[in-house]
């Protein structure tokens, strides 16, 4: 049997099969039924067909995807659904929502269109996945024939900004939305690098978790995903636990903020793996053309690490790179290159620099080495003897240990989230952390089930409450801000 990550998004003729045949059928089906009416008001027709790509919560492994390691995320019940058909009457992409609050953005029908980061749009995710499609297809050698409009209606429920990647729900629905309207499909992992690839259109230098989960998630699984080559292993949670999530209410805006937060982050991680290989032993040259995250030159750390008797990288981090932040003229000292010289072929990687006041190399990686650990030591007590019991409460102290190293030595925490996750504990979380790129959104909570009730109350008491008060959000509205989830199912196409 091919293996799941080698076979096509699948295509089902009824929503059971994602959906289930509970409450979430009845939602989906109101969802469904309004898109379709909604998009024959709008474009005169009915769609041809629709996609869907859920939102995901990483459970552990932060910021650490681009730098090569693995991450462990799920995939959530909130999606993207999209509606979709081709219109050759006109070389236009209109693309429509069912939320008011988006109005319609048209774009030529163009695959080589620049897309304008200046004003951002919320279209603008739309086009990563036409762009995306176009250069998959051509490089897969599918005759994509001449360009035509395409009729498009969008429905999320994936709060944004909130670090539950609906950006990457959007995008690999709008991907897999357009290939179906061309009637092609690719297995999975392929459709997973594609769209990681192609979100980086947006401006951020994202790594490939979110789409990778998305595209790839199956009902009941949390999955570890490794990079290069994608690949996504099964990981059955104890029993007895809920990953319980809840908002900040602070907006992660990450697309807007990605100069002084996501990017840098990126910036200072390849500016430490370089500066690291130069200390251990590599030419300036050699280093500065040839390392591009802190996995490539992880092998020379360890083997420092292991003159020492151990095998931490982290060791080589404390002794060759220092914990005051460095200017921008120490690292040239070291690299023998200016920065500018060293990023010229990534704007968005100039931006950063022309943003930033120093660079904290050590403490971004030590978060990262760190971090790749904790998800290896999770996905092993997960799949260890011990009991659920004892499992649950080991990977609630890794969570916890995620949470400080993301706070204190990668700050990408917030005030908000500091808040939520300390109320968390205090609700007797068996470990609470921020998940996704962080700056606000969402915390994770591990909970053992019998209480989660209680800790949901205790949750809206000490948190939600004054907030609802002042009117930040409704009082009927708190189930969108905390609720608990359960590992659901990838993307799916779906012709009725
Ligand atoms: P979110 O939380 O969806 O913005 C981002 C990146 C991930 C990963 C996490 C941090 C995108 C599309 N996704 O996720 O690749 O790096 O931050 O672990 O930018
Ligand atoms: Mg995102």
């Amino acid at each position: 049997m091919a293996k799941h990550e080698e076979t096509p998004v699948p295509c089902y003729s009824s929503l059971e099969a994602v959906y289930g045949d509970g409450s979430q059928l009845e939602e989906a089906k109101l969802r469904f039924d309004h898109l379709k009416s909604k998009f024959l008001q709008v474009f005169g027709h009915p769609p041809d067909v629709f996609a869907r790509s859920p939102g995901r919560v990483n459970l552990i492994g932060e910021h650490i995807d681009y730098e090569g390691y693995s991450v462990l995320p799920m995939a959530i019940r909130q999606d993207t659904i999209i509606a979709i058909r081709k219109n050759n009457a006109e070389k236009v992409l209109r693309i429509a929502n069912v939320n008011d609050k988006y109005t319609q953005c048209n774009y030529p029908a163009d695959p080589n269109q620049a897309i304008d980061l200046k004003n951002h749009r919320w279209g603008h995710y739309f086009i990563c996945g036409y762009k995306g499609y176009y250069e998959f297809a051509k490089s897969k050698g599918v005759n994509v024939g001449e360009p035509v409009g395409l009729d498009v209606i969008v429905d999320g429920t994936v709060p944004t900004g909130s670090g539950l990647s609906s950006s990457a729900a959007f995008v690999c629905s709008a991907t897999i939305a357009i290939m179906a309207a061309f009637d092609v499909n690719f297995p999975k992992k392929e459709i997973a690098q594609l769209t990681c690839e192609c979100e980086r259109h947006i401006g951020t230098q994202s790594g490939g978790m979110d789409q990778a989960i998305s595209v790839m998630a199956k009902t009941g699984f949390a999955e570890l995903i490794d990079f290069n080559p994608i690949r996504a292993t099964d990981v059955q949670l104890p029993a007895g636990g809920t990953f319980v999530l809840a908002h900040s209410l602070a907006e992660s805006q990450k697309a807007v903020t990605a100069a002084t937060n996501y990017n840098n982050r990126v910036v200072e991680c390849r500016l430490a793996s370089i500066v690291l290989g130069i200390k251990l032993g590599m030419k300036q040259q050699d280093a500065v053309s040839n390392v591009q995250t802190l996995s490539d030159v992880e092998g020379l750390c360890v083997s420092f690490a292991n003159s020492r008797g151990s095998s931490d990288p982290v060791i080589a981090v404390k002794e060759f790179l220092k914990e005051k932040p460095y200017t921008a003229e120490e690292i040239e000292e070291i690299t023998g290159e200016s920065l500018r010289s060293i990023f010229k072929n990534s704007p968005s990687s100039l931006d950063v620099l022309k943003a930033a006041q120093h660079y904290k190399l050590h403490q971004r990686a030590a978060h990262v080495y760190s971090e790749a650990k904790r998800v290896h030591a999770f996905k092993d007590t997960v799949s260890s003897d011990l009991s659920d019991e004892d499992k649950l409460k080991k990977l609630g102290e890794l969570m916890n240990e995620s949470h400080h190293s993301c706070s204190v030595l990668y700050e990408c925490s917030c005030p908000e989230l500091e808040e939520l996750v300390t109320i968390c504990r205090d609700s007797d979380a068996l470990g609470a952390r921020l998940t996704g790129a962080g700056w606000g959104g969402c915390a994770v909570a591990l909970v053992k089930e019998p209480i989660v009730p209680q800790f949901i109350l205790n949750l809206k008491e000490k948190f939600y409450q004054s907030r609802i008060d002042k009117g930040v959000i409704g009082k009927n509205d708190l189930g969108l801000y905390v609720f608990a989830s359960k590992p659901s199912s990838g993307a799916a196409i779906f012709k009725f």
